[in-house]
């Protein structure tokens, strides 16, 4: 996750942990640990029953908190991830600070990236130079996601949350080449604050999503209804999709490899039974014997089958009206 500092990474992280222990068409979150869960269910408890600003979670300090938390679908754990929740200024330290050469590492590692962007950048009351902090901390952000590429040159799916979006989900559009304004916020994001992600041909795999905690609470956020929308999942259901997504290919790869493989090998036994004027079955039988004989490693059907059934699931149960780009171009999770 990237995101400086009041964006609203932890509200974020509380929001998906609530929705998705509700259960969602027979997916959950875990927390791996015990104690975790009962802590992030605590800040959950804060935010919806208490009033003023101690329902906000406190700012985060220099430790990298790291949650592991297992996805579940009929209570199955199908995988389990880690997500890391810290102080937004570490992204604004020099790399010295512990914390913030902790991140960069993890980023580096990382399966997907969450790029979180402040909603309030779109609202008409944001002061001015509260929107030039923003869009400096999106420049951070494409900074360092160049820098990340460009030392791993691995294209991991990116999601951009516009947080917040509340503020702004009542405004019409500014333009009225679009129909609603997230239609608007889409399109710039795009074309205008993170275009490198929506370049033809470029190969990188981008979802945008917007995410709000409650509709009103720009209104009075001290004491408003506290109430996720969907785009509190759709981020993480994106990521492990796309985990599995690879390993489906992986495993589609092998199957291929081995029936290549195989295809091979009968026709080179045809080539040694027509050897010797006919004689070759005889002459060759131990060569033969070797090429026909099924290799140790079998291929299991079955786990590619289960791997296509979760990500068919999590396609049409988590994302299939999300706003999901390749190269630029819009796709669809659930063709
Ligand atoms: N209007 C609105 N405000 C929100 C929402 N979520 C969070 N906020 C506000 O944003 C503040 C910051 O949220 P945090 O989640 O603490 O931000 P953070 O990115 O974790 O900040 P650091 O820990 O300092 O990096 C909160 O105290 C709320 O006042 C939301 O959905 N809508
Ligand atoms: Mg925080």
């Amino acid at each position: 996750m990237l995101g400086t500092s009041g964006v609203g990474k932890t509200a974020f992280m509380l929001g998906m942990y609530a929705r998705m222990r509700e259960s969602i068409n027979g997916f959950t979150f875990a927390a791996s640990d015990l104690d975790e869960d009962l802590m992030l269910s605590q800040s959950w408890d804060n935010l919806v029953y208490k009033t003023g600003q101690e329902r906000w979670p406190a700012p985060n300090d220099d430790t990298v908190q790291r949650y592991q938390f297992d996805f579940n679908y009929a209570f199955d754990k199908l995988m389990t991830f880690t997500w890391l929740d810290y102080r937004g200024n570490a992204l604004r330290s020099f790399s010295d600070a512990q914390d913030t050469y902790e991140i960069f590492n993890a980023l580096a590692d990382s399966t997907s990236i969450f790029v979180c962007v402040d909603g309030g950048l779109w609202a008409d009351d944001t002061p001015n130079q509260t929107r030039g902090e923003q869009r400096d901390s999106i420049r951070r952000m494409n900074y360092i996601l160049t820098q990340m590429y460009q030392q791993t040159r691995r294209k991991v799916p990116i999601v951009l949350v516009v947080t917040k979006c509340d503020k702004f989900q009542n405004q019409p559009p500014k333009s009225d080449k679009y129909d609603t304004i997230f239609d608007e916020i889409r399109d710039e994001l795009q074309k205008k604050y993170f275009s490198p992600l929506f370049v033809k041909n470029s190969g990188w795999l981008t979802m945008v999503t917007f995410v709000t905690l409650g509709s009103d609470i720009h209104e009075d956020p001290d004491n408003a209804n506290i109430e996720p929308n969907e785009g509190v999942y759709q981020p993480v259901a994106f990521a492990i999709y796309s985990v599995f997504a690879d390993m489906a290919r992986a495993e589609e790869a092998t199957i291929e490899e081995s029936e290549a493989d195989a295809a091979d090998r009968e026709a080179r036994a045809t080539k040694l039974r027509d050897e010797w004027f006919g004689l070759g079955s005889w002459f060759n039988q131990g060569k033969i014997n070797d090429l026909v004989t099924t290799p140790d490693e079998t291929i299991d059907a079955t786990r590619l089958e289960s791997i296509q059934t979760n990500l068919q699931e999590i396609a049409t149960s988590l994302i299939s009206n999300s706003h999901i780009y390749f190269s630029g171009e819009r796709i669809s999770a659930d063709a």
